[in-house]
């Protein structure tokens, strides 16, 4: 695949190709932590992903073969928060989250090296996951001081089911590959020469099947997790296919002409 340069950031890269946007967290010296910086351009490289009608998946990676994303970047942690350039402590990373749940487009992690503490958050946020041999996923918050008890805590359970959920959260140990795909943290593990290639090659797979069924669908399986925010979600997608139908058309058109709406003539569907 030939990776375009989409835009200019400065703490992450970001690439289209075919369809595929891909963004990479760019700061290897950190194990590719995040700091507010780092969670702003994401969360404008994606909203760049999902308003451009030829991409369809978006890939989330970190740059190197060492790390994913280590997490919220700790040396610049400050009282309330991760400092910004002006010294406001931020959690911005949670509105990052949100944006990867809300996209109707999936978001695929694509995992080197380590996706832990916040970095693992992220990578369970996505769609799926696909893994390196060399991957590693772990928590850390409660070896320095923090917690995720939002969708890290509560998603993580569904995926790997309460006790699990627990005992990586309690105990805060590091996991291989193997024991992620195991758990079904992860969707595959591939040797690491081959990660992009089969990240892509399951991005191509995505891209050839009805982007409105994988629409309704992720929100669908957000729904049952998500609450009011989730049926909203689902309930949006029912409103734009309603939109899309000559019925739903004809109820506009009759406001917009001035008489009375006639919708005689759509079924009464069993
Ligand atoms: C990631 C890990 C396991 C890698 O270990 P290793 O041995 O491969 O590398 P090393 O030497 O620890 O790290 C390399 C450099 O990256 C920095 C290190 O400090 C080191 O730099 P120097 O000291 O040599 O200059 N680095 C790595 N991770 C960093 C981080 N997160 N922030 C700042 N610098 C970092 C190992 O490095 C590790 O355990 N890292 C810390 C993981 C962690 O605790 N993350 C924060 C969890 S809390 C969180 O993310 C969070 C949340 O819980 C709730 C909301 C938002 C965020």
């Amino acid at each position: 695949i030939s990776w375009i340069p989409a835009a200019e950031f400065t703490d992450i890269l970001y690439h289209k190709a075919d369809g595929i946007a891909k963004i990479t967290i760019n700061r290897p010296e950190v194990r590719n932590a995040f700091r507010p910086q780092t969670v702003e351009e994401m969360i404008k490289a994606l909203s760049d992903a999902r308003n451009d009608e030829k991409i369809g998946v978006v890939i989330l990676t970190g740059a190197g073969d060492l790390a994913f994303c280590s997490g919220g970047d700790q040396k610049i942690r400050g009282y309330a928060g991760y400092a910004d350039a002006k010294g406001v402590n931020r959690l911005n990373v949670l509105d990052f989250q949100r944006d990867i749940r809300t996209c109707p487009k999936p978001v695929i992690a694509m995992v080197a090296g380590y996706a832990i503490g916040g970095g693992h958050v992220l990578h369970m946020l996505c769609d799926l996951t696909i893994a390196a041999d060399n991957a590693i996923f772990g928590q850390t918050g409660p070896k320095v001081g923090s917690f995720d008890g939002g969708w890290g805590a509560s998603y993580m359970a569904r995926l790997v089911g309460q006790k699990k959920a627990r005992e990586i959260w309690y105990l805060c140990r590091q996991y291989n590959a193997a024991d992620a795909l195991a758990m079904g943290l992860v969707n595959t593990v591939v040797p690491l020469a081959r990660l992009e290639e089969e990240t892509v090659q399951w991005c191509r797979e995505i891209l050839e099947n009805s982007p409105l069924a994988i629409r309704c669908l992720k929100s669908a399986l957000n729904a049952d997790c998500d609450g009011q925010a989730g049926l909203q979600e689902l309930a949006g997608n029912a409103t734009m296919l309603y939109y899309m139908s000559e019925e739903a058309q004809e109820g506009k058109n009759a406001f917009v002409e001035k008489r009375k709406p006639d919708f005689t003539k759509f079924p009464k569907r069993p």
